[in-house]
């Protein structure tokens, strides 16, 4: 690793010895990176990666709300403001209870050089809270909603920081998200998107992410002259990005076998019914368990991590950090998978990442496979201002060239720094460019 680059790693590593997510996406991102260094060694005058992995601020705060019971509830809400040299910050708010100051700087990291590869003008952050919706009712995700947004208000903006969905937040939040924004400030604005179609949001908002991947997906095979066409998928988790990628999946030709939640997966070798999944994940929100008693010949298997011995040609992480290991990799590789590519941000560990290149697996990071989602949102943002909504088919096109400008640019950077088809390069290296000039362009601020 290049010198100036290894001495700003150390340091943060001895600053956040407990930040094991962030640690983990700097590592990958780094290494990437180090050669752009060798090629620029004025930045390290202007301290250009001290301040690219110091977050810009950190908003941390307590969430007070009120169960159905009467019991007061607490929660620690935060919002990780990390770069806006290219746009205002953009990214989306988590829910779940595993999140941490750790999740959200990695995710808030990743989401800097994602929206920089969008080619869209929106700089990066990532928000959320250890609350867990699952079990609540309505009134409860509302009230949690509503409290978390009266301090969230004082921070974001439509030209400042403006949040989306994630894990755990969809439409239903972003609504009540949305209003008490809009019932304390007075402002009917862009502050949020993924927001319902009738009060500014976008057509193919909802659609975005999993379209996005498999535009991706098929982008990158074409070059190696294959396609999704006669292929097997696997599709891990069973939320927004999953559905939408199973079905793009399966409308350019795939046939998608199973799919997950973080209980367990299902299999039905005639291809997934996604009516199906939709009903009992969008509609009930309940667990994928159910598809295996609805449908004939599908199976159902306990702990999520088994997916990755189901046998595919094209695998699709779609759930969370972390889910794809070094046996999951294994797993694939002796099922002779050829592609990975991410839905989900950060799905697969260092370890099995390097195992699927060295096997020769076709492998496209999150930050360059998922960016359609948030593509759609700076799009939303865009139509917001312009206070017109265009088609499905104007958006869904706009995003279809957005995943293909990715995928070529992602392409070339790897090509130029030598290592041809290493997409994980192309990926932090063309991100990362546009962010830097930016913020030499900036001083020193
Ligand atoms: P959802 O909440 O809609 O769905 C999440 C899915 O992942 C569910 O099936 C969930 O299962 C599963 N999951 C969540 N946590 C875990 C866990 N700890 N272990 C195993 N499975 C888990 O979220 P999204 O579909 O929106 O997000 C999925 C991934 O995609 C995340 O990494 C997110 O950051 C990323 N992403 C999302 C974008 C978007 O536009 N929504 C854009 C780009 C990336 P269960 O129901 O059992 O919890
Ligand atoms: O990880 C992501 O890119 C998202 N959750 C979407 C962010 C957004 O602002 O739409």
């Amino acid at each position: 690793m290049n010198a100036y680059v290894q001495r700003v790693f150390d340091g943060l590593k001895a600053r956040n010895p407990q930040e094991k997510e962030f640690l983990q996406a700097a590592t990958e991102v780094l290494e990437a990176l180090s050669p752009v260094f060798d090629k620029h060694p004025e930045y390290e005058k202007i301290g250009l990666l001290e301040r690219f992995v110091e977050p810009d601020r950190i908003i941390m705060f307590r969430v007070p709300w009120v169960d159905d019971q009467g019991q007061v509830q607490v929660n620690r809400g935060f919002r990780v403001q990390f770069n806006n040299a290219i746009g205002p910050y953009k990214g989306g708010l988590r829910l779940h209870p595993s999140v941490n100051l750790s999740v959200i700087k990695f995710l808030g990291f990743e989401q800097v050089l994602k929206n920089s590869l969008t080619g869209l003008p929106i700089g990066g952050g990532k928000g959320g809270s250890d609350f867990d919706p699952k079990g609540k009712s309505d009134n409860e995700v509302m009230r949690f909603c509503q409290s978390f947004m009266t301090e969230l208000f004082k921070y974001v903006g439509k030209d400042e920081d403006v949040p989306a969905g994630d894990i755990g937040v969809g439409a239903r939040e972003i609504g009540y998200l949305y209003g008490q924004y809009k019932r304390i400030t007075g402002l009917y604005e862009g502050v949020l998107t993924g927001k319902g179609l009738t009060w500014g949001g976008s057509l193919a908002r909802k659609e975005a992410t999993g379209f996005g991947l498999c535009y991706m997906t098929n982008a990158m095979l074409r070059k190696h002259g294959l396609s999704f066409e006669g292929k097997r998928v696997v599709v891990s988790g069973s939320g927004n990005v999953a559905i939408y990628a199973a079905q793009k999946a399966t409308e350019l030709g795939g046939l998608v076998v199973a799919m997950s939640d973080s209980n367990g997966y299902v299999v039905d070798e005639k291809g997934i019914d996604l009516a199906v999944v939709k009903q009992i994940k969008e509609v009930e929100r309940g667990r994928i368990k159910e598809y295996a008693a609805r449908v004939p010949g599908a199976s159902y298997t306990e702990g999520f991590r088994g997916i990755w011995t189901v046998k595919c040609d094209i695998a699709l992480p779609c759930a969370t950090q972390n889910e794809l290991d070094l046996d999951g990799a294994k797993a694939l590789v002796a099922s002779k998978c050829f592609a990975v590519c991410e839905g989900a941000n950060m799905p697969t560990t260092l370890e099995a990442t390097q195992y699927l290149q060295q096997n020769g697996v076709y492998f496209v990071p999150g930050k360059a496979a998922n960016a359609g989602g948030v593509a759609v949102s700076a799009l939303e943002m865009s139509q917001n201002s312009l206070r017109l909504s265009w088609t499905f088919e104007e958006v869904d096109t706009r995003l279809h060239g957005i995943m293909e400008n990715i995928f070529k640019a992602i392409d070339s950077a790897a090509k130029e720094y030598g290592q041809e088809d290493n997409y994980v390069t192309g990926a932090n290296i063309a991100g990362f460019l546009k962010v830097a000039n930016a913020m030499v362009a900036h001083g020193c601020v």
